[in-house]
């Protein structure tokens, strides 16, 4: 059976479990809340990270990996508006949309490290390095705003490419946490409106990001409605 195992707050699931449905691939969910110990964690990866993906006797690790795979092992149903792109990078500019990929998921470890160092206590704002990440944030908007044609088309063209999903989740995340980040994407016309167009999709409506802190013990019925420990 394929199984993805990731936490409920994660960019970097989110992207891949978008991706499996628009893949319209069934998997067994491993949800977890919080981060377990070292030696559970190292069960699924040595980099005791999350997602890993178990499909057909692999065990896969790190999201763009995941997102290559997928694409290379299963075929895209090229119907709907803006389809799926079929693979991670385009015949003939191979190397710039494995650059665009890099640079999106940098952007993204940025937000999961001021993040998570936000949780252990430590603000952006009060350490040399988080802040160096703060200040790379509108250097990479800039430079992924002019990789954009127009307001309409996605990094690949006129497809929902992997770059296209994981930038919205990793902006959606920042978007969505008390991280002290504004990305001022009214200043990024082109990448404000494919987020948009992303969030609209089936996939991302039914993978929604969710709110998360320490103190969550799980979610309501609706699904994305934090819970609280009243006692
Ligand atoms: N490069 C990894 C990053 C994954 C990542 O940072 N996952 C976070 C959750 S958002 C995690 O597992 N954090 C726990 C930890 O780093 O100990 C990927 O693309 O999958």
């Amino acid at each position: 059976m394929r199984t993805l195992r990731y936490t409920l707050g994660s960019p970097y699931a989110r992207g891949i479990r978008v991706l499996l449905q628009e893949l319209g691939l069934e998997y067994e969910q491993e949800a977890e809340l919080t981060t377990p110990s070292a030696a559970e964690r190292a069960t699924a990866s040595p980099t005791l990270q999350v997602p890993t993906l178990w499909d057909d006797g692999k065990t896969l690790w790190e999201s763009g990996l995941i997102a290559d795979y997928l694409l290379a092992t299963y075929s895209v149903d090229s119907i709907g508006p803006q389809p799926l792109a079929g693979s991670i990078a385009r015949a003939g500019s191979d190397w710039e949309d494995k650059l665009l990929l890099a640079t999106i998921q940098t952007l993204g470890n940025v937000a999961t490290t001021i993040s998570q160092m936000k949780w252990s206590g430590v603000a952006w704002q009060d350490n040399d390095y988080l802040t160096r990440g703060s200040e790379r944030l509108p250097y990479l908007l800039d430079w992924l705003e002019a990789r954009l044609l127009d307001t309409e088309t996605g990094f690949l063209g006129n497809v929902t490419a992997v770059q296209d999903i994981f930038l919205t989740c990793h902006l959606r995340f920042i978007a969505n946490r008390p991280l002290d980040l504004d990305c001022k994407l009214e200043k990024f016309p082109k990448i404000k409106a494919l987020t948009e167009r992303m969030e609209a999709r089936t996939s991302f409506i039914e993978n929604p990001i969710l709110w998360w802190d320490p103190k969550v013990i799980g979610y309501a019925e609706d699904g994305t409605t934090p819970l609280y420990n009243t006692d």
